[in-house]
């Protein structure tokens, strides 16, 4: 017997870099013909910004699709949430515009919590860390992942379904915070009062997600379905920058452990990248540019944390980065974001090569270890820049030809098909390459 792959296979979004670039804007645009839109990983470290009808929604928790009223929006088990913040995220969508949100969010048994006592305890270590800090989110995202791998989290499960264990579960949770970041003090029987009023809240909302999804990948009926990726594939656990990474799987396989998915359930993946390059928090960033144009480009380009209103770090595209990103993710296809950000540069650069900064010699491959990839000097390539404003643009045919130059040699360097390219924050300022 010949066995078929399900017959509606998930489309994916997914960061191509370090985050922040315009996922959620893609995702939005996509949500209109789907049926689900799911995260599989990350928390609400992760902000997602979507511009509709002029009105700007920041996603952290919700799934970018949530706006989209035929769609469900699924919170999938490889999530880490922290329920005030998810309701403090509702409350702010909702005074927005967000309609009917209920009808349509559901949250998987299997995700875990965050806590108030992960969030103090990430504090409490970035501090202890001094200048090697990671530059986290203080969201709670690595000690909360750091639970979960060690048994000892809490899940959507235990709340709604066995709170007695739940509550067993977070009193042990709070005594080792409180052991390891003395002065942090956790009115426990308070938690655990509010937490029954979540219970309460929540419990409508949850659902067994793998059988759910299953249901709709296998069903004769055509379902769409598509995963927004948080965070990026160089902040991925285990491709990334380690140690200066987030804490969940952020690349393709993330996906498909986040959401139990089998991979031959994976359609389309489609990267996401703007037309430079931005990093938030440490780490390297070899084509950083600590100098006039790394401002201009973290000015025009608005680069500031959508969750911590941090700064930016921001340096030319890297096709080295891009070309590493593909060999993990293999991308059906990329959009390219914020071409207009750099609508007036006298000259546009991208990274083609590296070399090693010692020995002067290519650098063939990603390098795995930082300290390699901290000595890597970045061979460019120039560009003349457009000059001339591109946010009119709403066909191929109308973009300036220097810019038209400048894509078309991204997208015969990586050989992958440049499909969507980004040109203003609105849902409608996209030029579709077919
Ligand atoms: P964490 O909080 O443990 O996940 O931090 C670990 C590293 O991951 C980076 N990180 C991010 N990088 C870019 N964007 C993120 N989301 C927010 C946004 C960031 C913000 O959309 O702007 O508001 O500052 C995000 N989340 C985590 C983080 O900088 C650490 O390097
Ligand atoms: P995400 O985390 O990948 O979803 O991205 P963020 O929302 O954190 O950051 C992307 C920022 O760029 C947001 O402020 C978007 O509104 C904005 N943005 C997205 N696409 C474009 C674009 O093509 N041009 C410009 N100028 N801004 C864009
Ligand atoms: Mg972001």
């Amino acid at each position: 017997m010949n066995r078929r792959a399900p017959r509606n296979k998930v489309s994916v979004v997914l960061g191509a870099q370090w985050g922040d670039e315009g996922k959620g804007k893609l995702v939005d645009l996509l949500a209109v013909g789907m049926d689900v839109t799911a995260r599989c990983a990350g928390g609400n470290n992760a902000g997602h910004t979507v511009i509709c009808d002029g009105i700007k929604y920041d996603f952290h928790l919700l799934p970018s699709g949530i706006t989209h009223e035929k769609s469900k929006a699924l919170m999938g088990p490889g999530m880490v949430i922290h329920l005030p913040g998810l309701f403090a995220e509702i409350e702010n969508n909702v005074e927005k515009g967000l309609k009917n949100w209920e009808d349509r969010l559901l949250i998987s048994d299997r995700a875990h919590l965050v806590m108030d006592y992960h969030q103090a305890l990430d504090a409490g270590n970035e501090s202890r860390k001094g200048d090697k800090a990671i530059g986290t989110t203080k969201k709670g995202i690595g000690p909360t992942y750091a639970n979960k791998a060690s048994r000892t989290g809490v899940r959507v499960g235990d709340l709604v379904n066995n709170f007695e264990g739940f509550v067993e579960r977070i009193r042990a949770g709070a005594q080792v915070a409180m052991l390891n970041l003395p002065g942090l003090d956790i009115d426990i029987d308070a938690e655990i009062a509010r937490y029954k009023e979540y219970a309460v809240k929540i419990r409508p909302l949850v659902v067994d997600s793998v059988a759910w999804l299953t249901e709709r990948t296998r069903s004769a009926e055509e379902i769409n379905i598509l995963v927004e990726g948080a965070n990026a594939t160089m902040l991925d656990l285990d491709h990334g920058t380690y140690p200066f990474v987030t804490s969940s799987s952020c690349s393709i396989g993330g996906v498909c452990t986040g959401l139990g998915l089998p991979p031959c359930a994976v359609g389309d993946v489609f990267g996401v990248a703007k037309a430079y390059c931005t990093r938030v928090g440490g780490g390297p960033f070899p084509t950083e540019l600590e100098n006039e144009i790394g401002e201009k480009l973290q000015k025009q380009g608005g680069e500031f944390g959508v969750t911590t209103g941090r700064p930016r770090r921001c340096g030319w595209l890297d096709l080295m980065q891009l070309d590493y990103a593909d060999q993990i993710n293999h991308f059906t296809a990329l959009a390219i974001t914020k071409l207009d950000v750099m609508d007036n540069f006298e000259t546009v650069k991208v990274c083609v090569a590296y070399k090693n900064s010692e020995t002067g010699d290519k650098v063939s491959c990603m390098p795995g270890q930082i300290k390699q990839l901290s000595q890597v000097v970045p061979v460019y390539k120039e560009f003349p820049g457009w000059m001339s404003d591109t946010t009119k643009c709403e066909k191929w045919e109308s973009l300036p030809e220097k810019a038209k130059t400048y894509i078309n040699f991204l997208e015969k360097s990586l050989k992958v098909p440049i499909r969507w390219i980004g040109v203003g924050p609105a849902r409608e300022s996209i030029v579709f390459r077919s």
